[in-house]
């Protein structure tokens, strides 16, 4: 599914996010840039060490909640990885909607200032982080079109979702959009 905005588009599509060719993929990291599970753990694995050894030397203090950092991307066939922050999700009531828009912001944020084309989103902080999933394609797919929309810059970005209720979560929130 493909839907254009401004001079750029959005594409969700339900698969791996390793295995695509784009300029930059996202990372679901945490603030320490400690190596987890998920998403993170199978982008390192792919990517492997030596983008660990990067962002350990060019971000001792981390990346906050809601912010990302770019690093090379080691193995993969990309230019960068952007490793986002996403929010923890506490119930809602703690700013996690604003801080999982801000990570997605700050990420088409390094698109452009890395002169990247295209980017590939996983759907952030909705595996061991426990943000509901219809909310945060909501909010990501919200923040991303808010963005696209007020950035003359052409981007093609995609969604790629890991698992079918994933997908069809975003489907439906972009499908809505359109109403
Ligand atoms: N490609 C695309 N999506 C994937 C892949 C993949 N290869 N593998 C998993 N997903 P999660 P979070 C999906 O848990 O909730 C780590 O330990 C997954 O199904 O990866 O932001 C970090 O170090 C889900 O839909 O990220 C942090 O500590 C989505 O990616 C913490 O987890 C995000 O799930 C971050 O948790």
């Amino acid at each position: 599914m493909k839907v254009q905005y401004g001079n750029s588009h959005i594409e969700l599509m339900q698969g791996d996010i390793t295995l695509q060719r784009v300029d930059a993929i996202v990372n679901a990291a945490n603030s320490d840039l400690i190596v987890g599970g998920g998403v993170d753990g199978a982008i390192h694995r792919a990517a492997g060490a030596s983008v660990n050894e990067e962002t350990s030397k060019r971000y001792p203090l981390g990346c906050p909640t809601g912010d990302a950092v770019a690093s090379g991307p080691g193995d993969l066939p990309v230019k960068f990885i952007f490793h986002a922050v996403g929010p923890v999700w506490r119930g809602g009531r703690d700013g996690e909607p604003e801080q999982l828009r801000s990570a997605y912001r700050r990420c088409l944020e390094l698109t452009i200032g890395y002169q990247c084309a295209s980017i590939a989103f996983p759907a952030i902080s909705t595996g061991i982080y426990g943000f509901p999933v219809d909310l945060a394609a909501e909010n990501s797919l919200d923040e991303t079109r808010a963005f696209l929309l007020s950035h003359p810059a052409a981007l093609a970005v995609q969604f790629v979702l890991f698992d079918a209720g994933t997908y069809a979560a975003f489907a439906r929130v972009l499908d809505g959009f359109a109403e």
